[in-house]
């Protein structure tokens, strides 16, 4: 009696749980419809959900761990689900109930499992799913809540485990489904943590004590330095209505998404379906967090995401370009339509003076001009053209091994004092950007020249100021 009682009030208030919650529906597992979920790479997203139905939607998941590129020249192992990073995509439904298989690679030197952010039950299914090599797990859950979700492995050492890759999203569509819009990319910011410095060449090994301190040397968008620009650029038209399912795997920092000559008209905050927020700059996303962010695209341009804590963007790697072609419209914006000589009056002349002007060394030997044009580089120039002169492909060319660069010393040197644009070709690559003037003296001119023709491979000789004097007397 006693049993029955406790039973009846137990199933009382899981009732009631579930009818004040309004999310567990009641379902006949084994008579529902049955289907193999489609998964994709990113930035692919799989197709929107038009069944009007629940179903069983059996997905499969392999982990392996592989070697591949995270920047140029800079190799990671990297332990994956799917072989990528991120991991595959998966669309599902509210209220599907899904038989998930972890399969992990007999070669993994690692067990793995997964947390989805989307699963009610312990770890997320990370105890259902813990897998040695060689090994597959299988459990079930249904998707209760929808949203936007994180997955990552969640198998200890955790953090190691994330960042070494091991995340995706999960997009539980609500019943009613997603508004249509015409493109749809999936694109997960993260961040490594390498022995070596941003760039340093060579397969780099995980750093555990700059992942203990939260010191990224490479903050990224889908897994590498480049993996959404030059010829991986999203592709959008003029007219198109865009969302981006935007993850964040951490596994440390907080992600300020942000892209460039766009306004987000609708951000789905924190990867919720209640619409929060409209007309939003940039949007914060949490480590194992998202967001959905939608916008309507008025005008061709090259849109630049970025990771709005900015030195990660333009120097860690945090950036993608989203490219659009099609009709300009100059009721929205002309691009440059005056470019003049501006004389204020009282001459051209500007000085901060201080007190008494301390004295400059000027270089000697061509040792002391490599040493002091590195300080001047790192200050001046490495933002765009990165530390190791292979600048970014699509935005900044590169000075290591530039073709550009050593063909023509004065030009070179004519770039630095005037600024450079327009179209010009450097190793058989296009570029069509603005490099603004620098401000420099001729010493310094003399100093930066030398070491951009000396470095990374480059053989140019020493430029010296008075070289520079002549360049900017002409
Ligand atoms: C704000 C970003 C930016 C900064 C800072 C910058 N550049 Fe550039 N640089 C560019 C861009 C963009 C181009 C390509 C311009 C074009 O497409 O016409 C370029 C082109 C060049 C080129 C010719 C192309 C090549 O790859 O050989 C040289 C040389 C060069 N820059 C040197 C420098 C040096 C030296 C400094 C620092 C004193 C510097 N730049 C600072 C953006 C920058
Ligand atoms: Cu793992």
């Amino acid at each position: 009696m006693k049993t029955f009682v406790s039973v009846v009030v137990a199933a009382f208030v899981l009732a009631g749980c579930l009818n004040s919650e309004n999310k567990a529906t009641k379902i006949d597992i084994e008579s529902l419809p049955k289907e193999t979920a489609k998964l994709t790479h990113a930035p692919e997203v799989p197709p929107p959900i038009t069944r009007k139905h629940a179903a069983r939607v059996k997905v499969d998941l392999e982990t392996t761990e592989v070697v591949k590129r995270l920047a140029d020249g800079v190799e990671y192992t990297f332990w994956t689900f799917g072989g990528t990073v991120p991991g595959p995509m998966i669309r599902i439904r509210e209220g599907d109930y899904v038989d998930f298989t972890l399969s992990n690679h007999p070669d993994s030197k690692m067990p793995h499992n997964i947390d989805l952010h989307a699963v009610t039950g312990q770890g997320g299914g990370a105890e259902g799913s813990f897998t040695a090599p060689g090994h597959s797990s299988t459990f079930s859950f249904q998707a209760l809540n929808p949203g936007l979700y994180i997955y990552h492995c969640a198998t200890a050492p955790v953090g190691m485990h994330i960042a070494n890759g091991m995340y995706g999203l999960i997009l539980v569509e609500p019943k009613q489904g997603l508004p249509k819009v015409d493109k749809e990319f999936y694109v997960v910011q993260s961040e490594f943590y390498t022995k070596g410095k941003y760039g340093d060449k060579g397969l780099q090994p995980f750093d555990m004590q700059k992942a203990f301190d939260e010191d990224a040397d490479y903050v990224v968008f889908n897994g590498s330095v480049g993996a959404l620009t030059g010829d991986n650029a999203m592709k959008a038209d003029v007219g198109d209505n865009v969302r981006m399912f935007v993850g964040n795997g951490g596994p440390n920092l907080v992600s300020s998404f942000h892209v460039i000559g766009e306004i987000f008209d609708k951000v789905y905050v924190e990867g919720g379906t209640a619409i929060a927020q409209e007309n939003v700059q940039t949007t914060l996303i949490p480590a194992g967090g998202s967001a959905m962010v939608e916008f309507k695209i008025d005008i061709p341009a090259n849109y630049i995401l970025v990771d709005h804590s900015i030195f990660r963007a333009f120097n860690k790697g945090a950036l993608g370009i989203l490219s659009v072609g099609g009709e300009e419209n100059h009721n929205i914006y002309t691009g440059k339509t005056i470019d003049a000589v501006y004389l204020p009056e009282g001459g051209a002349e500007q000085s901060i003076k201080t007190e008494k002007e301390p004295e400059k060394f000027a270089a000697k030997t061509f040792e002391d001009r490599m040493e002091m044009g590195k300080s001047v580089y790192a200050s001046n120039c490495a933002a765009c053209h990165q530390p190791d002169g292979k600048g970014i492909k699509g935005a900044f060319p590169p000075l290591a091994e530039s073709d550009f660069l050593m063909a023509d010393k004065n030009r070179a040197i004519k770039a630095i004092i005037n600024g450079l644009n327009g179209k010009i070709e450097v190793n058989g690559e296009t570029y069509n950007g603005v490099m603004p003037a620098v401000s420099l003296d001729d010493e310094d001119t003399a100093n930066v020249m030398t070491y951009i023709m000396n470095s990374w491979g480059n053989k140019g000789g020493v430029t010296t100021p008075s070289e520079v004097k002549k360049v900017r007397g002409n």
